[in-house]
């Protein structure tokens, strides 16, 4: 393990510590040779899409783009550590959980499928054929589908997704919880009602013509560097990018583009951002509105002085609702509101405000710091007024891009995976295969939660992803999982949600990306989709893990026929035996994937049509919509702070550069100079005075959440940091203990991880009755 030192980077994002930090994890990994070639193989036209995030490639048939978040995820995918029947028989459940998430994640591939024993507390491993039939009965053993879960994390593929679908739909639920319910769901929530598909507009295309990118509430250097390629071009060609963020995000200052000899060889670097705006947690909202209330005054003076128009009149009377009742909403909201909620002054607004009417097109990203807040889908409305304003949606260079994050994110959905599908999907489904798929919306992942709770679901199923480790509420969520009656996992890596299991416990290893996947037919390819809708093939180049894993499809197809049995109106083990079968069933089913096979074959594939781009609203209004939202004033930190004598923080959890979501791949945060210790807390230095306390010191963090539960985590150390006042921000999921279930964006329900009102404590070392408390978060060890 590193050792600690808090010590602040001022070089740029990318350059040589990137590369450096890629030869640590490769050896760390013990990658085998043709790991390199594992590494030029990511996202090539005959190789594997990375899996490290949704950002698209150019054409798909680029040369190799170093990446260092894709080296890292590849370079997890293809370590030579095992974690085999061996390392189960040494250790009871119980022990496993003392250990750290990182420590987990070590252990490497899993091997074997496992059963866990009640009586040793030990996985023992399960032959394939005995665990489907199991698990299936099981399932046919609830009283109704309807006590069944099935999970979805974002990295399956759309062949896998969409089998997963269709066996849960035959099966009887809609009960689909996925990790896009934390993620990204405020988006889609709101560009489907403003504008008539969930989904961004823009292409990489878009990227090269842009005068100006905004940029809101994302990190690339960290979750999306291969986006930093296309900004540090825009900014050499002198395009503004404008950034708010509570933090000076080191990878929005500065880039070395390790791709960029010359700029290796002088250790040179690119300014990222023209313009930085640190506003406060939760004040997009009221800072995109003033951007707007700068444009309209822009706009009534060029009117009044005969000057051309700065708003787009015609594409708003053309294409547009709601504009007059906007703009005197607009103009009624104080310039006092929107400094005090924004944390930004009338002038910086006013900067920005000028920057936008100059720019001749605009394309508005954002990410977690936008979507992970009560107020999210209104902040989401507000960029969308915003873009609308100018006509900046549906024309080269210009138009809303949500940067989403899991590889297949946004194909998963596109699949299907969805608790509330739409009846004109489920129809063609029942045209498809002849079933009558259920009508009734299923449980998104907070549902899912309070189902398990109160006992209405008592089975959980994960396609991926470590449901115990990234949802909010750790209490209420393991105690929601420990009490089920099975829980099963499908999976590469041991994570938490392994060992924090129902009644009766599996653990079914499945085929990584990266590996060959060979079925009756040969070789196979999946299809993904990017965060800009190009669907593309990815074929594994390396050999499997262990010979005894299945490919996520195979396992989906070899449970549906156990369990469905002569019930099933679909050949289950027929479509998995030659992926092609799968894509032309896909593409009975969506209109849009037409010809599927022959197009995913093209190199590059080819892009969904998106209905808003084309500037034709699929809304029940048939126009896109102003939509008018006042400044939150009486959010539940408005409230937390009404009701206290002491400082109220806002916590914004976060991702460190040393992880990927749940998976820990180190304890560095090298862009924010944190090195050996993720259970930190960063905080003004002001904030550090006024509680009293010195940066170094070791604190506990209690949430303040209306239904009066208690929800404290323990031992974080103060770092003083470049952060407003009244913000704090700490590393996600260390902090999910904090988030309250019942708190969760409007309308879209995705839990509030960027705004949690807190208080903060001098630490309090625990007593022995929590021992099992610390080991559900592995603080019991420390490797
Ligand atoms: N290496 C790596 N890559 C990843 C991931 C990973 O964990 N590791 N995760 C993947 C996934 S699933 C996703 S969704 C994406 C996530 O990628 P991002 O969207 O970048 O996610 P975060 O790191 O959670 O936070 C984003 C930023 O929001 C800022 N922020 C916090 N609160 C606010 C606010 O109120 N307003 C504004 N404007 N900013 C705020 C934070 O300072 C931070 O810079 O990345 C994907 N890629
Ligand atoms: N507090 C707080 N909570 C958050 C967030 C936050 O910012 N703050 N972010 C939220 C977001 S944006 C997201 S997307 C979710 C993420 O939630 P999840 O998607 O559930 O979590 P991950 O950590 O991405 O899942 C990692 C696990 O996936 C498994 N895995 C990896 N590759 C494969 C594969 O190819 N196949 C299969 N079957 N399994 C695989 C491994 O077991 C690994 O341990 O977390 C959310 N939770
Ligand atoms: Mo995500």
């Amino acid at each position: 393990m590193s050792k600690k030192t808090i010590r602040p980077y001022d070089g740029p994002a990318g350059g040589w510590g990137a590369l450096r930090s890629v030869a640590r994890h490769l050896l760390e990994q013990d990658v085998p040779v043709h790991g390199a070639r594992t590494l030029l193989s990511a996202n090539q036209p005959d190789g594997f899409d990375c899996p490290g995030c949704a950002w698209p490639d150019r054409d798909h048939t680029s040369t190799f783009e170093f990446c260092e978040n894709g080296a890292k995820a590849v370079a997890a995918e293809a370590t030579r550590h095992r974690a085999t029947p061996e390392l189960f028989a040494q250790y009871t459940v119980a022990e496993l959980a003392g250990y750290s998430d990182h420590w987990l994640e070590n252990q490497g591939r899993l091997t074997h499928p496992m059963r866990w024993d009640a009586a040793s507390d030990r996985y023992l491993p399960i032959g394939w054929d005995e665990a489907f039939a199991r698990i299936g009965a099981h399932l046919n053993a609830l009283d109704s589908p309807n006590q069944a879960l099935f999970y979805t994390s974002g990295r399956c593929s759309n062949e896998a997704a969409f089998l997963y679908q269709l066996f849960v739909r035959e099966f009887g639920t809609n009960n689909f919880p996925d990790c896009s319910n934390m993620c990204h769901e405020p988006s889609g929530t709101a560009m489907k009602a403003q504008l008539g598909v969930g989904k961004g507009t823009v292409l990489l295309d878009d990227f090269e013509i842009a005068d100006a990118i905004f940029i809101f509430g994302q990190n690339p250097g960290t979750n999306h560097p291969r986006m930093l390629g296309e900004l540090r071009k825009a900014a050499k060609r002198g395009a503004a990018i404008v950034s708010f963020n509570p933090l000076r995000e080191r990878g929005l200052e500065k880039f070395a583009d390790p791709q960029d000899k010359l700029e290796m060889l002088h250790n040179g670097s690119t300014r990222i951002s023209s313009d930085y705006f640190q506003l406060c947690i939760g004040g997009d909202l009221a800072a995109i509105k003033g951007i707007i209330k700068r444009t309209l005054e822009l706009d009534a003076q060029a009117q009044g002085e005969g000057r051309e128009r700065v708003i787009d009149i015609a594409f708003i009377a053309e294409h547009t609702r709601g504009f007059e009742r906007f703009a005197a909403d607009v103009a009624a909201e104080a310039w006092e509101t929107i400094e005090a909620e924004s944390g930004l002054s009338r002038a910086e607004l006013e900067r920005a405000g000028d920057l936008y009417a100059q720019a001749g097109s605009v394309i508005c990203c954002w990410g977690m710091g936008i979507t992970q807040h009560k107020h999210s889908v209104a902040t989401i409305h507000m960029l969308g007024n915003l873009l609308l304003l100018r006509g900046n949606i549906g024309r080269p260079g210009a138009g809303p891009c949500p940067v989403r994050g899991h590889s297949n994110v946004q194909g998963d959905r596109t699949m299907g995976i969805y608790e509330k599908p739409s009846p004109a999907f489920l129809d063609r489904l029942r045209e498809v295969f002849d079933f009558e798929p259920p009508r009734e919306p299923g449980h998104d992942t907070v549902g899912a939660i309070e189902a398990m709770l109160d006992g209405r679901c008592k089975t959980f199923f994960g396609l991926g992803g470590n449901f115990a480790t990234a949802t909010p509420d750790t209490d209420a969520t393991h105690r929601a999982l420990r009490g089920c009656e099975l829980t099963v996992h499908v999976t590469t890596k041991l994570n938490r949600s392994h060992l924090v299991h129902g009644r009766d416990a599996y653990i079914l290893p499945c085929l990584g990306r990266t590996e060959i996947d060979i079925q009756d037919s040969g070789p196979q390819g999946v299809t993904v989709e990017d965060s800009m809708s190009m669907v593309h093939l990815s074929a594994g180049i390396n050999a499997p893990a262990a010979p005894t894993l299945l490919s996520e499809p195979a396992l989906v197809a070899r449970l549906a026929a156990a369990t469905l049995g002569t019930r099933s109106k679909v050949p289950w083990l027929w479509l998995v035996g030659d992926y092609d079968r799968i894509r032309d069933k896909i593409a009975e089913v969506f209109e849009d994937f037409h010809d599927f096979n022959r197009r995913v074959r093209v190199p590059g594939g080819f892009h969904l049509p998106n209905a808003a781009a084309e500037r034709r609203w699929l809304n029940a209004e048939g126009k896109a919509l102003f939509k008018t939202h006042a400044v939150p004033t009486d959010l539940p930190v408005h409230r937390a702070r009404a009701s206290q004598q002491q400082p109220v923080f806002t916590l914004a959890t976060t991702r460190s550069h040393d992880q990927y979501n749940t998976t820990i791949y180190g304890m560095n945060d090298r862009y924010r100079g944190v090195f050996g210790e993720r259970r930190v807390l960063f905080i003004h230095r002001d904030d550090i005075a006024a509680l009293g306390m010195n940066a170094g010191d070791w604190v506990d963090l209690e949430s303040l959440c209306e239904d009066g539960v208690e929800r404290i985590a323990r031992r974080f150390l103060l770092v003083e940091y470049n952060i407003p006042r009244g913000c704090l921000a700490a590393y996600y999921p260390e902090t999910n203990a904090l988030v309250p279930l019942s708190s969760f964006a409007d309308e879209a329900r995705t839990p509030t991880s960027k705004s949690i009102p807190v208080i903060v404590h001098p630490h309090v070392p625990q007593a022995a009755q929590s021992l099992q408390a610390s080991r559900d978060i592995g603080l019991v060890r420390v490797d």
